[in-house]
């Protein structure tokens, strides 16, 4: 009634932000993401039926704030009757901070839960799973480059290029440590609500994925480092332009991009993304 699993946090090359239903949180729009190799979450799931409720550790700490959401997770992959767990987590990388913690976490968390649980699920349904509780976790099933295609009334993955056809490296500045002042699920809904853009980029994100998705295809990394940077960009406007506007860029972060720029001019093949989060991730060959 035990079991580990580890996982990695992905970092998305066009982005999900928005979701079409929030019940089954399901994504407004498709994305593509690449998987981490170095950056991991290990979660434990115990259970035990001498427990009377559950509980939650992240890096060694009770963390009743984060319980609830873990809870569901637990609920959606084993069922709301199931036995009480203790669940253990342990990142080697800043939670909550814009490094797609939730996507190694949740996805990790999914796997053990279903081990504890004895259950043997296929990596799609696994994927599926971990998506209602995070919608990016279910892109970390996949190493290398993954796409989430919205489908009618769920989500299906599938690898666009393994992590050695198309060896990419990720550099990650780190430009504040301190956990993010919005969370992506709130900060989600308050553009769909508010931001005039919001609109444009459901409308756009459909052609963006497939330039993507053809760069991915051609190795052709001047082509998706523009689309990439481009949508990345989209993704910020249509959140600075919410109400409340939605800023989690601090003065480093453009720093950053600039840095990027000058190395872009000196014929270095890199590009930028941001998250929901002040980090900036560096894309290089
Ligand atoms: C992404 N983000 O595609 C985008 C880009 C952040 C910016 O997926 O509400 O924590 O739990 O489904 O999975 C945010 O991630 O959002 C996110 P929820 P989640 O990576």
């Amino acid at each position: 009634m035990q079991a580990t699993a580890i996982a990695q946090p992905n970092i998305a090359l066009i982005k999900y932000w928005g979701k079409r239903d929030i019940e089954r949180n399901l994504p407004a729009v498709g994305s593509i993401s690449i998987t981490l190799s170095d950056l991991f979450t290990e979660v434990s799931v115990e259970l035990d039926e001498k427990l009377r409720a559950d509980s939650l550790m992240i890096n060694g700490v009770f963390d009743e704030q984060r319980l609830p959401r873990m809870q569901l997770c637990l609920d959606n992959v084993i069922g709301e009757q199931r036995v009480r767990a203790r669940i253990t987590s342990q990142s080697n990388f800043p939670i909550a901070a814009g490094l797609a913690s939730s996507a190694s976490s949740f996805a990790a968390a999914t796997v053990a839960a279903a081990g504890a649980a004895g259950l043997s699920l296929k990596v799609d349904d696994l994927a599926r799973v971990a998506g209602r509780a995070s919608g990016s976790a279910a892109r970390s099933f996949y190493g290398g480059i993954a796409e989430l295609r919205n489908c009618d009334n769920t989500i299906n993955l599938n690898a666009l290029c393994n992590e050695h056809s198309w060896p990419l490296k990720v550099v990650v500045a780190i430009t504040e440590t301190g956990p993010k002042h919005t969370g992506s699920t709130e900060a989600m809904e308050i553009s769909r609500n508010s931001s005039p853009f919001y609109s444009s980029w459901l409308e756009q994100q459909d052609g963006d994925l497939q330039i993507a998705r053809t760069a991915i295809e051609q190795r052709d990394f001047a082509a998706l480092a523009e689309i990439a940077e481009h949508n990345c960009l989209k993704m910020h406007s249509v959140m600075w332009a919410s109400r409340p506007a939605i800023v989690f860029w601090n003065s480093v972060t453009l720093q950053c991009l600039q840095t990027v720029r000058r190395l872009q001019e000196d014929g270095h093949n890199v590009f930028f993304t941001i998250d929901a989060g002040p980090q900036v991730k560096a894309v290089c060959l």
